[in-house]
């Protein structure tokens, strides 16, 4: 496995309508992330993940895409976009940008052309048909919308406003790769690539046996040629890294896309966590980590991350956000940062930002629990029942405002912010967060700042020496002699681990931890709640 810029990555996510308002509109813009620039750098991250920002008429915030070379305008316009791009690389930073090509908003021409009429030249790049099969969308009942104006129905594999491109049409391939050229000339540094396991459809569309299990959607037959062709005519060109959100795929399936030799995408976020696991489960994490590993380890690269704009955030689905909240989040980081992957650092998760419950369905925005919320209801259900159900895991649990500081609106906006902010920005901000030298931020700094000066934790190999451990989970990772042992405590209570004889090194050496006075020498490590360790071993 050859060393490269992108594998020593730290990538910071910013859902920029979250992230800072310059102009007082409720929404961040691309101005306002410009002002903020410093303060991601001062973290010590390389790389930004923008979430989409191109032309669309936001019904999902973005992914709903109606011109591929224009800027939001509520994001601001493409000379504020090109400034952005170069005050990121004046801070030696580079920006990969989310990319939507699995469909389009019914918005965009193309859609407008398709839906026209059948013979219409551009009814072919999407997929229309004269009766629907049973399967639903990720956020509608069926996936299939009928259209009066031509009597058919065409699929989208999210909501109504999302119609699915027909990958099997040349046309579209080859719109879409010079689309990806455009902005690779203008000088990106990456993709990452969303929804990029739906673009192959199966002949004939035959009936799910069960609707519910919407595994259909996805990595059907077809979809590596189309990818090996999209690296071969645009990725393989320029230097750059590629990350596909790949649902529902086993280790083996994952490699199929980032095997090196494959010459597919660079990497993969799997999501065999944070769509498959509600909730905290020590033992099954341990297992999905040690398979990911052994199967990708010398062949691929894997990401590390437990929440991002779809996915609440990780302090309050898989750690504690109350009374070990700092300690915690320090926990999590330091099991993101040291486990084998790309790290991703979700805006507002390096002060520890918590989920959020809103009293009222009008108090949220997210499409994909609006349309549930209704569907639920129209049976009949009990509308408080069915909101208490979707909190959890509404995706605007991390779609809330980043937390600037304890004055009004949280220093986001000086306007009305598009979604509500977060009670606890009084306590949990950005401001409070810069002062405290034990804070979750400086701690996210010291983190990763020991990535850079110890390279075990990018290309080490992975021991797990606690598989069947609840609580304690230790594990080495070793590169070139050098090894390190990190031991985390998960669990709101103490625990402690008797080191086993292949970790009693003659010297141990403490690197990090989130708490402060470790004194102990001996083999036997008292853990405190939350307790994060990082041991340099000889
Ligand atoms: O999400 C794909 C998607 O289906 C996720 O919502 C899913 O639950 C998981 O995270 C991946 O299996 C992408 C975007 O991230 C999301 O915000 C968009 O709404 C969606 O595609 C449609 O573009």
């Amino acid at each position: 496995m050859k060393k490269t810029w992108w594998k020593e990555a730290v990538v910071y996510q910013v859902y920029w309508r979250s992230f800072y308002d310059s102009d007082g509109d409720g929404y961040g813009d691309l101005q306002g992330l410009m002002e903020k620039l410093d303060y991601i750098q001062h973290l010590g991250v390389n790389v930004i993940w923008l979430n989409p920002c191109y032309q669309s008429p936001d019904k999902d915030n973005g992914y709903d895409i109606s011109d591929y070379y224009q800027i939001m305008d509520k994001a601001g316009n493409m000379k504020t976009w090109e400034t952005l791009l170069h005050e990121v690389h004046k801070r030696d930073m580079k920006l990969i940008m989310d990319l939507v090509v699995n469909h389009t908003s019914d918005q965009h021409p193309w859609f407008l052309e398709s839906r026209s009429s059948k013979d219409n030249p551009k009814r072919d790049w999407y997929i229309w048909r004269d009766k629907p099969n049973n399967w639903r969308s990720y956020f509608t009942p069926s996936a299939w919308e009928f259209d009066e104006t031509t009597g058919q129905y065409y699929f989208h594999s999210f909501a109504i406003e999302q119609p699915d491109l027909n990958w099997k049409n040349p046309e579209v391939r080859e719109a879409i790769y010079e689309m990806m050229r455009f902005w690779l000339d203008k000088g990106i540094d990456g993709f990452r690539l969303d929804a990029i396991a739906l673009l192959a459809k199966p002949d004939g569309f035959p009936d799910a046996a069960n609707p519910n299990d919407i595994r259909y959607l996805t990595n059907h037959p077809g979809l590596h040629d189309y990818l090996k062709e999209m690296n071969e005519k645009v990725f393989r060109h320029y230097d750059i890294f590629t990350v596909g959100e790949v649902a529902f795929v086993t280790p083996e399936e994952g490699l199929k896309y980032v095997a090196e030799d494959r010459q597919e995408l660079h990497t993969l976020f799997h999501f065999e966590v944070c769509d498959e696991m509600p909730s905290w489960d020590p033992l099954r994490f341990k297992q999905i980590q040690k398979r990911w590993y052994e199967a990708l380890w010398g062949k691929g690269w894997n990401s590390q991350f437990l929440n991002n704009h779809d996915h609440t955030r990780q302090v309050t689905r898989y750690g504690n956000d109350q009374e070990y909240r700092m300690e915690s989040a320090k926990l999590l980081a330091t099991m993101l940062h040291t486990l084998p992957g790309i790290p991703y650092i979700y805006q507002g998760e390096e002060i520890g930002m918590t989920g959020v419950r809103f009293p009222s369905i009008e108090d949220y925005n997210d499409i994909a629990m609006k349309n549930k919320y209704a569907e639920e209801v129209a049976k009949g259900r009990d509308p408080q029942e069915v909101l208490e159900s979707l909190q959890p895991l509404s995706r605007d649990n991390s779609r809330t405002p980043m937390q600037w500081e304890d004055s009004e609106q949280a220093g986001f906006t000086t306007g009305t912010p598009w979604i509500k902010i977060n009670p606890n920005y009084k306590t949990i901000n950005v401001k409070q967060a810069l002062a405290d030298p034990n804070s979750v931020y400086h701690y996210y700094r010291k983190l990763i700042q020991l990535r850079k000066e110890r390279l075990e934790m990018v290309y080490g190999t992975f021991c797990d020496y606690t598989e069947n451990e609840p609580y304690i989970y230790a594990y080495t990772r070793e590169w070139e002699g050098q090894r390190l042992l990190v031991v985390l405590n998960h669990c709101d209570h103490a625990n402690h681990y008797e080191l086993p004889k292949a970790l009693t090194a003659t010297n141990r050496q403490l690197l990090l931890t989130n708490y402060q006075d470790v004194q102990e020498t001996g083999n036997t490590l008292h853990m405190r709640p939350h307790e994060a360790r990082i041991y340099e071993l000889e």
